[in-house]
């Protein structure tokens, strides 16, 4: 089985001509951010490694976007990190920088979960993020643009919609329970993928998906 999020960060590759700076939080966002958008320049993939800090997305994407004026700049973050800063948005609002928040929303503080279900016997504990809030009403309430993406197919068409917005924009990416893909073969996970991203099969994102820890997840 091969989680659908993967699909996000390419998307906004694809769709941006892979010319963005794009800024994470920490967890499985970061992963995928890291993994499917097609860096090609140097200094446009800020995110906080190590120790990684929860929270710093959003806030490195409006450094960036003040840094570089004429970029675009795209915050690639999950739905628990960031609620840690989203207040920083009015910074946004008030000086209407153009940045892309885009929200990889899977209910879960989704890497510890991960780690739960594969180092701790799925015993599960303290990952559920059941009173999220409505993230797009949310950024509208603080004055930027708020877009909730539907679906697996109305993906791309939200992301474009994002991008061509003028101000702040914030996209609330769902997870698509429903929609998770089985593959019976390797060969088709590494086709379908690298379709979507854009790639040959054979390069570094055929060998990520053919990761163990990814493939199972
Ligand atoms: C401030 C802070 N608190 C806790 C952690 C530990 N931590 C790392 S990833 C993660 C879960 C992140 O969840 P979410 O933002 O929803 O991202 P997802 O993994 O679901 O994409 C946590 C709690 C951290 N890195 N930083
Ligand atoms: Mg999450």
């Amino acid at each position: 089985m091969v989680s659908p999020e993967y699909k996000v960060p390419s998307a906004i590759c694809q769709v941006s001509g892979g010319k963005a700076v794009v800024t994470t939080d920490v967890g499985q966002n970061q992963m995928w951010a890291a993994q499917f958008f097609r860096y090609t320049r140097p200094r446009t993939f800020i995110s906080s490694g190590g120790l990684g800090t929860m929270g710093f997305g959003l806030p490195a994407c409006i450094g960036a976007q003040f840094g570089r004026r004429d970029e675009l700049a795209v915050c690639i973050t999950g739905d628990g990190g960031v609620q840690m800063n989203f207040q920083e948005l009015v910074v946004a609002v008030e000086h209407r920088l153009p940045i892309v928040v885009v929200i990889l929303n899977n209910g879960y503080l989704g890497m510890v979960r991960q780690w739960q279900e594969l180092f701790y016997d799925r015993r599960y504990s303290g990952v559920t993020l059941t009173g999220n809030p409505d993230f797009a009403r949310l950024a509208e309430a603080h004055g930027a643009t708020g877009l909730r993406c539907a679906g697996r197919a109305e993906l791309r068409e939200t992301i474009e919609r994002a991008l061509a917005t003028d101000g702040p924009v914030l996209v609330d990416v769902p997870h698509w329970a429903a929609e998770w893909t089985w593959l019976p073969a390797a060969e088709r996970v590494l086709e379908a993928a690298a379709a979507d991203a854009g790639v040959r099969v054979g390069s570094t994102v055929s060998r990520i998906v053919t990761d163990p820890w990814v493939a199972r997840y």
